[in-house]
C-alpha cells in the first residue's frame, strides 16, 4: 500500500459536477484504504477564507491559498482532492509549480455553460442573468479552459460512474492508487 500523494486539482464552472465527482471520488479512494480529503468550498470559502469575495482579485488569493493548504496536506501524505471553480490559467499553473513534478493533476470537468445553466441547482444563474449577481462565472466573469489538463471529463455526455471510473484509473496508472 505504499502510494504517491498530491493534488487532485478539479477546475469547472458552477454547476459542472466538480462536487458531484469529487465526492463520489473520495468515496471510492477511500474505501480503497488510502487517506484522502476534499477541500472545497463548504470546509474553506466558510473558513479560512471567508474574508474572499468574488473579485479577480480575491479569487486569486482563494486559489493560492487553497494550493498552499494542498501542498501542506500531500507532504502530510494525504491524497488531496480540491474542487473550486479556478477560472484563471495562471492561478492554476501557480499552484502547479508550487507542487512537486507530477504531484498536480488537473481534471477539468467539462460542461457547457448551457447545461450548467440548465441544471442551475441553487438558482445562480438565473439570478446573475437578473443581474442579481455581478461577475458570475461564465455570464459576466471569464473561465478560461485548461491548456493541458492531466484528466478531462465531460459530464455533461459520461456518467457520473463512468467519470470517477476513468480518474481511478488514471490513479492507478501513474501510482496514486
Ligand atoms: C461564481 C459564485 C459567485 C460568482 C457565488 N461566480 O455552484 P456553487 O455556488 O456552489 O459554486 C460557486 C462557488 C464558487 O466558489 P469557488 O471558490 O469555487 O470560486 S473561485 O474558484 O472562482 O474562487 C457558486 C458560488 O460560489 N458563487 N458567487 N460571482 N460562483
Amino acid at each position: 500500500n505504499n502510494h504517491k500523494s498530491g493534488v487532485l486539482w478539479f477546475t469547472g464552472l458552477s454547476g459542472s459536477g466538480k462536487s458531484t465527482v469529487s465526492v463520489a471520488l473520495e468515496k471510492e479512494i477511500h474505501s480503497l484504504g488510502i487517506r484522502t480529503y476534499l477541500l472545497d468550498g463548504d470546509n474553506v470559502r466558510h473558513g479560512l477564507n471567508k474574508n474572499l469575495g468574488f473579485s479577480p482579485e480575491d479569487r486569486t488569493e482563494n486559489i493560492r491559498r487553497i494550493g498552499e493548504v494542498g501542498k501542506l496536506m500531500s507532504d502530510a501524505g494525504v491524497l488531496t482532492l480540491s474542487a473550486f471553480i479556478s477560472p484563471y490559467q495562471e492561478d492554476r499553473d501557480q499552484v502547479r509549480a508550487l507542487l512537486e513534478e507530477g504531484e498536480f493533476i488537473e481534471v477539468y470537468v467539462k460542461c457547457s455553460v448551457d447545461t450548467c445553466e440548465t441544471r442551475d441547482p441553487k438558482g445562480l444563474y438565473k439570478k446573475a442573468r437578473f443581474g442579481e449577481i455581478k461577475g458570475f462565472t461564465g455570464i459576466d466573469a471569464p473561465y478560461e479552459e485548461p491548456v493541458n489538463p492531466e484528466i478531462i471529463i465531460e459530464t455533461d455526455k459520461q456518467s457520473l460512474e463512468e467519470s470517477v471510473q476513468v480518474i481511478i484509473e488514471y490513479l492507478k496508472k501513474t501510482g496514486y492508487l
